[in-house]
C-alpha cells in the first residue's frame, strides 16, 4: 500500500470545491490516498459523495472515510480512519471484511502501539505541527515524537498537521511514510498541480533518505 501523498477533503477550505471535485483533481495530480472528511454533512449526501469518490479512486488511489464506518462500508471504500475518540480500532476490526483497511490517529508511542495491537493498518501522527485547519487538533507533537512512533511500529506511519512543501523533506527524514494534507493541496488554486508538486517533493525526499 502506498500512502505517500494522502489528501484529506474539506469543503470549508477548498475555495468552494466539493469533496468530489477535490478528490477528482487530487487523484488526477497523483494523490495516493483520498480521505473523505466531513463532520456535518447529512448521511445521504455523504454517502452519495463517497460513492462517487470510490469510483474516482478505483485502481488509482486508496479511499478512506473519516470516522463514518457505515458510510465507508456502504460506499465500498478501502477503509475507515478513526481518531482516539471514535469507535475503537479493535471494535472496527470485528465489524469489517478481512481486507478492509483501518487507519488510526495517534499522538504517542503508546497510542501507536495500541492501535497496531487493535488491528490498525497504518497510524497517523496527528498533528505533527500545529495547524489552523482543524480547530481541536491541539499542539503539534513534533518530529521527535514522529520519529519515535516510526521506530516503534512496523505499519506505515502517516503524518498530518501543518505539512507543506517546505517541511516535507525533514518529515520524511524523521521516518514518516506518508504526507497527509488539507491546505497544502485542497486550499490551493490548482489542486491537481499542487498534488503533483507535492508528490514530486515526497519522491525526491524519499530518494535522499
Ligand atoms: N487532523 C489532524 S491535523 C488535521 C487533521 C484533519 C488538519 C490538517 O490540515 P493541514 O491544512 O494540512 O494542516
Ligand atoms: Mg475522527
Amino acid at each position: 500500500m502506498r500512502y505517500d501523498l494522502y489528501v484529506v477533503t474539506d469543503e470549508g477550505l477548498s475555495r468552494g470545491k466539493t469533496h468530489v471535485e477535490i478528490a477528482r483533481e487530487a487523484v488526477a495530480g497523483g494523490a495516493d490516498v483520498i480521505q473523505l472528511r466531513d463532520k456535518t454533512m447529512e448521511s445521504a449526501s455523504l454517502y452519495a459523495a463517497a460513492l462517487e469518490i470510490a469510483e474516482i479512486c478505483k485502481g488509482k488511489a486508496l479511499f478512506f472515510v473519516n470516522d463514518r464506518l457505515d458510510i465507508a462500508l456502504a460506499a465500498g471504500a478501502d477503509g475507515v480512519h478513526v481518531g482516539q475518540s471514535d469507535l475503537p480500532a479493535d471494535v472496527v476490526r470485528k465489524l469489517v471484511p478481512k481486507d478492509f483497511l483501518i487507519g488510526v490517529s495517534v499522538g504517542s508511542v503508546e497510542e501507536a502501539e495500541k492501535a497496531v495491537r487493535d488491528g490498525a493498518d497504518y497510524v497517523a501522527v496527528s498533528p505533527v505541527f500545529s495547524t489552523a485547519s482543524k480547530s481541536d487538533a491541539g499542539v503539534g507533537h513534533g518530529l521527535d515524537t514522529a520519529r519515535a512512533i516510526c521506530d516503534a511500529v512496523s505499519v506505515p506511519v502517516v503524518g498530518i498537521g501543518g505539512l507543506n512543501k517546505e517541511n516535507i523533506p525533514e518529515v520524511i527524514k524523521a521516518g514518516i511514510d506518508g504526507i497527509a494534507v488539507i491546505s497544502a493541496v485542497v486550499s490551493q488554486e490548482d489542486i491537481s498541480a499542487s498534488a503533483a508538486e507535492l508528490s514530486a517533493i515526497i519522491a525526491e525526499a524519499k530518494r535522499s533518505v
